[in-house]
């Protein structure tokens, strides 16, 4: 039975039931009775496999097929009208084209299966900020995965009414083949098309799809924007709660940071670090002139490896209960998972990733590296009391972050909202091991968005730069950089909770207001003195011992290492940078590329 009257929603579902045609049509109320049921029969059909009903109450574990374990970059495209919308950083089609293409491969591809209908919002249902979508799809997986990361069901209906502003989802796994795999943006239609995946990233349509690459679109038509970043709040000991934002690519520790312990000292003194969301914000100018920002997700889509009671307590807690495993090992004597770095003792009598009787002497890992979690938000211990607040909280600063082994300091803080831009525009991490290909080359990626933006990426910085005009308390931008690394290629700066103590000088910046350099553009006031910065070539750095670095082990001399800006690799960073401002042509705001000649300038 339809949950809906909306005339809209149900020529949608008809649409698309004609064109895939399903044996039945089940529509997804959020009860959980259906979805206990839709558990049940997925652990009959091998989809699911329950775990430990004591260890890990209501958790489930999922092998994906093994061509189809990551988001698929190459075969994702964004599908606007003029190809020239789209800009150099997106692969295109034409829709026409693509409906076509894509629909003969979605043609009749329920045959034998069911039709899932997940009415989802992304954000608490009713926030100005929300936004719906529906889903279809022929997995449980899905389904139940969408269930964790989503406000699901029929109150999501109810709140959109009659209303046409909802995003259109059509996934199916079709044959799992990796040359029919399609990941297609409508974004002039709010309609996505998945096929021939059954990977979170791909087929979790409310999150990079809907959440950055629709959402990235609708943000700009209508005055808001969709970001690539966790969002956090610090607790000072007076009880008062700073927010921040931060966008890094993948691999630089974001649910990591949003997840952050304080040091014991800091603990002691009544910080405490409250997480809003990990991976995804939506961001708007308040009436007060100010940015506020809602997660629009409702859970974690973690990965897993590399995730123990060091790097981040707070997601193992999350993880313990209601929660769905993919590509991670089994451990059968206890019906458990495990992953790499979990701990030092890997199961004895285990199956890997793959489905394979697996031994940790063997040298092969048995979870795939990026195998992932998928977890209430709810679970988390550190969940801000915040999360469901449906006005967002309030913005004191911007991060943005990468991976240098040198260039970028520790932490430096943008001379201006616009020069905040520039930073996130240029904004640059280095390949590690992980990923294939050659180690330590330098790809830059935009506010970490190069992959998630629904369009041009020049109109993007254009619309950066829109909005934080617009602003009469604009949060002030600053740059970080965890993973700088001494002669021997060691870590200079131990991470972790110990990164609340730069955190803690961003946030006393924040109070300081804009330096006395400022004041002749007549932005902000003078910034008081014991703030403690530096104006360098590159923006303001923290003086000497304005971070409390001793208590982490970092002694007066590696912090000065820390924070060195060499002019002359300065000099070449900005090569790179004009090299890669050249791709955006026309479409690169003059903003921009005088940013870059007043960096040149000063580096001298
Ligand atoms: C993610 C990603 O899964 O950025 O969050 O790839
Ligand atoms: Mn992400």
């Amino acid at each position: 039975m339809p949950l809906t009257n909306n005339k809209q929603v149900l020529k949608f579902i008809d649409d698309a039931a004609k064109l895939v045609a399903p044996d039945r049509t089940v529509w997804i109320d959020g009860g959980r009775e259906q979805l206990d049921a839709l558990a049940a029969e997925a652990v009959r059909s091998g989809e699911l496999i329950k775990l430990n009903g004591e260890l890990l109450p209501g958790c489930y574990l999922h092998r994906t097929a093994l061509n189809d374990v990551a988001r698929v970059e190459h075969r994702t495209f964004i599908c606007c009208r003029d190809e020239k919308d789209a800009g150099p950083t997106n692969n295109w089609m034409d829709p026409k084209a693509a409906y076509a293409k894509v629909g003969e491969i979605f043609k009749n591809s329920y045959n034998g299966r069911t039709m899932y209908v997940v009415p989802f919002s992304m954000g608490p249902v009713g926030s100005p900020f929300s936004k719906a979508g529906i889903e279809i799809t022929d997995s449980i997986y899905v389904v139940l995965n969408m269930h964790i990361m989503t406000r699901i069901g029929k109150k999501v209906l109810d709140a959109l009414g009659d209303s046409n502003d909802f995003v259109r989802g059509l996934h199916a796994r079709a044959e799992l083949s990796e040359e029919k795999r399609y990941i297609c943006h409508f974004p002039e239609d709010n309609t996505i098309w998945s096929v021939n995946s059954g990977y979170g990233g791909n087929v979790l349509l409310g999150k990079k799809c809907f959440a950055l690459r629709i959402a990235s679109y609708q943000g700009k038509s209508e005055g808001w924007m969709a970001e690539h970043m966790l969002i956090l709040g610090v607790q000072r000991p007076d009880g008062d709660v700073k927010y921040i934002a931060a966008a890094f690519p993948s691999a630089c520790g974001k649910t990591n940071l949003a997840m952050l312990v304080p040091p014991k000292e800091y603990a002691d003194k009544g910080y405490k670090v409250w997480c809003v969301g990990d991976d995804i914000a939506w961001i708007r100018p308040g009436k007060d002139g100010r940015l506020y920002a809602i997660n629009p997700e409702n859970g974690f889509f973690g990965v897993a490896p590399g995730t123990n009671a060091k790097s981040n307590p707070n997601a193992l807690a999350s993880v313990r209960k209601n929660t769905i495993f993919t590509n991670v090992a089994q451990n059968l004597d206890d019906n458990t998972v495990w992953w790499e770095k979990l701990d030092n003792s890997p199961p004895k009598n285990a199956i890997d990733w793959t489905g394979a009787k697996w031994d940790a002497s063997s040298g092969k890992p048995g979870a795939h590296p990026n195998s992932r979690f998928t977890a209430p938000a709810a679970n988390c211990p550190c969940i801000s009391p915040e999360f469901e607040n449906p006005q967002g909280v309030p913005l004191s600063a911007v991060v943005f972050g990468g991976r240098r082994a040198s260039t970028a300091p520790l932490v430096y803080e943008a001379r201006s909202f616009r020069h905040g831009v520039f930073v996130g525009a240029v904004m640059a991490s280095e390949t590690t091991a992980a990923a294939a290909g050659q180690v330590g080359v330098v790809r830059r990626d935009p506010m970490a968005m190069l992959p998630f933006c629904g369009y041009h990426m020049g109109d993007y910085f254009r619309h950066w730069l829109n909005i934080g005009k617009g602003l009469k308390n604009p949060p002030k931008i600053f740059n970080v950089n965890w993973f700088r690394t001494d002669a021997a290629g060691n870590f200079m700066w131990p991470g972790y909770g110990e990164n609340l103590r730069v955190l803690e000088w961003i946030l006393r910046r924040c109070e300081g207001g804009t330096t006395a350099a400022e004041e002749g553009k007549g932005v902000g006031k003078p910034c008081p003195a014991e703030t403690g910065a530096v104006d360098t070539a590159i923006g303001y750095l923290p003086e000497d011992g304005a971070i409390d670095a001793a208590g982490a082990g970092v002694g007066a001399a590696q912090m000065k290492e820390l924070l060195n800006v060499d002019a002359a690799v300065w000099r070449e960073e900005a090569k790179g940078i004009g090299e890669f401002f050249n791709r955006f042509g026309n479409r690169l705001p003059k903003e921009l590329k005088e940013e870059l000649e007043e960096l040149k300038a000063r580096l001298g």
